[in-house]
């Protein structure tokens, strides 16, 4: 176990799908070698597919022939097996405290912030506009101050931590979709960064990552998604 050599790992993943992506920032982070399986997600799963990951979904793991699925799981795993700048193991010196750091900004980001995320998008008009307000009223009240200390990553981190794998190709998303005003309010970015800087720094860096961004088409995912919710 560790051993970049030894370990046979397949991920069957979708660059278009954020929760793969976590995987694949987990991944570029660890610089652990692994073979890609593209999984089409417009036709129905292959039963070849279904007998690896039932649910038919993606992200999954092939590691030594063992299945993992989910993105939470598969990310987590990774970074337990491969200790690494991402995260602490849980008994070394601050490992336990940082854990449950970071695992609550990601429970903050993902159930206060992201939850918005689409829709925000879904919605037109005046009801678009007030989204601005409230993306910056939960930001502010969930996670401007636990980013006080961002550096530019987590908990004053130069390099990605497990925060940025878990919640990156969100935040990602939320940077990106902010410059297409049928995505996202056009105002959102300039908001954000006049009432919650420290997360608009952090998350500009986030969206900058090269291990973030690597396998991302903004044109594809931006176009996609405007589809998904009738629009051209
Ligand atoms: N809870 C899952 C969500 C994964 C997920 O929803 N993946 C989508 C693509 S973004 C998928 O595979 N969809 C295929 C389908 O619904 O048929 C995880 O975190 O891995």
């Amino acid at each position: 176990m560790g051993s970049t050599e030894d370990n046979k790992l397949i991920l069957y993943t979708n660059y278009l799908c954020p929760w793969a992506h976590r995987a694949q920032i987990v991944l570029a982070e660890l610089g652990i070698p692994f073979e890609t399986v593209i999984i089409d997600l417009d036709k129905p799963r292959t039963a070849e597919y279904l007998a690896i990951n039932p649910r038919g979904l993606v992200p999954t793991i092939n590691y030594n022939g063992k299945i993992i699925p989910e993105s939470g799981i598969v990310s987590q795993f990774l970074a337990d097996t491969y200790p690494s700048h991402l995260l602490k193991t849980s008994t070394e010196e601050g490992g336990a405290l940082q854990r449950a750091e970071i695992n609550f900004f990601i429970d903050a980001y993902m159930s206060k912030v992201n939850s918005m995320l689409y829709p925000a998008i879904r919605a037109e008009g005046a009801e678009k506009e007030e989204y601005v307000t409230k993306f910056v009223e939960a930001i502010s009240k969930e996670v401007e101050g636990l980013l006080k200390n961002a550096g530019p990553y987590f908990g004053g981190s130069d390099k990605l931590t497990f925060a940025e794998v878990m919640t990156g190709s969100f935040v990602l998303r939320l940077v990106s979709f902010s410059k297409n005003e049928k995505l996202l309010p056009t105002s959102l970015p300039k908001a954000l960064e006049e009432k919650t800087p420290n997360f608009w720094k952090w998350a500009t860096a986030v969206a900058n990552a090269k291990s973030v961004t690597y396998i991302w088409d903004e044109e594809t995912v931006s176009t996609r998604t405007l589809e998904r919710f009738g629009r051209k």
